[in-house]
């Protein structure tokens, strides 16, 4: 039994290593590579931390099974020894992980600023729409082709649900709200996440780098329906954005004269 023990401490640490060394051929990993400027920063982070919380796991639980281990084939009838600690032992794991948290911290501040402040976000970025999460959808408002976007509704402002039309290759800045409770904007592909909190209008910056659609879901349990909230972000070129906003300005305006006196039209 006091060998099982030792093999029982040895097997977790080696599955952890199996596993990781496997994850991504297997598709256990991030669901895409990250598709926004940020995200390659935040992976960069991501991959630092893995790596030392792997050596310091793989390492503490190896030693631990060792330990068992001679305990276990030690002949019956040997000495044990007891210590009263060891202040040097004491030290050390005091200091090493305390320059491990800082170096952690301070590795991540640039990081950190250039997402969250907002001195900080690119000069360039355009503000392209208020998202307003609601239980349980994500609310569009976009400016009024040829305005700029304030954090007041304006008439002629353009509304979706669901659905976020982003041009790619540029910083876009989102005015993030919620209506109701607390919820996140969260896009794993872009590694993008914010929460929304009630009050507060929170600006976010990211840049797509591809065309593409991908995930916007709400990362905050928000009531009975947060698995509701699976919204798309539809990144495509400038031109595309602009066609799309000019149909859904012709659609929002649409009181039905249009189709009135084409029918007239045909009689
Ligand atoms: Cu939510």
């Amino acid at each position: 039994m006091k060998k099982f023990w030792a093999l029982f401490f040895f097997f977790w640490p080696t599955v952890a290593i199996i596993s990781c060394v496997i994850a991504p051929s297997r598709g256990w990993w991030f669901p895409s590579p990250p598709m926004s400027r940020t995200g390659v920063q935040i992976d960069g982070l991501f991959y630092l931390i893995l790596i030392i919380v792997t050596i310091t796991f793989v390492a503490t639980q190896y030693v631990l099974a060792y330990a068992l281990w001679k305990g276990a084939t030690k002949e019956s009838g040997s000495k044990a020894l007891f210590s009263h600690g060891s202040h040097k032992l004491e030290i050390i794991w005091t200091i090493v992980p305390s320059f491990i948290l800082v170096f952690i911290s301070l590795s991540q501040l640039d990081v950190l600023a250039e997402i969250r402040v907002i001195s900080k976000f690119p000069e360039k970025a355009t503000k392209v729409a208020e998202v307003t999460a609601r239980q349980f959808e994500w609310r569009i408002r976009y400016p009024k082709p040829g305005t700029e976007l304030t954090t007041v509704e304006n008439p002629g402002d353009l509304y979706y649900v669901n659905e976020l039309h982003v041009p790619t290759g540029k910083p876009v800045i989102i005015n993030l709200r919620t209506q109701d409770v607390q919820h996140a904007f969260f896009s794993p592909q872009l590694r993008v996440k914010q929460d929304a909190v009630p009050g507060l209008v929170i600006p976010i910056w990211f840049d797509v780098r591809e065309v593409g659609n991908y995930d916007l879901v709400c990362a905050e349990l928000c009531g009975w329906g947060h698995y509701k909230m699976k919204a798309r972000i539809v990144a495509q070129s400038q031109s595309s954005v602009d066609k799309y906003l000019k149909q859904l300005e012709a659609d929002q305006n649409a009181d039905g004269t249009k189709s009135e006196a084409a029918a007239s039209g045909d009689e």
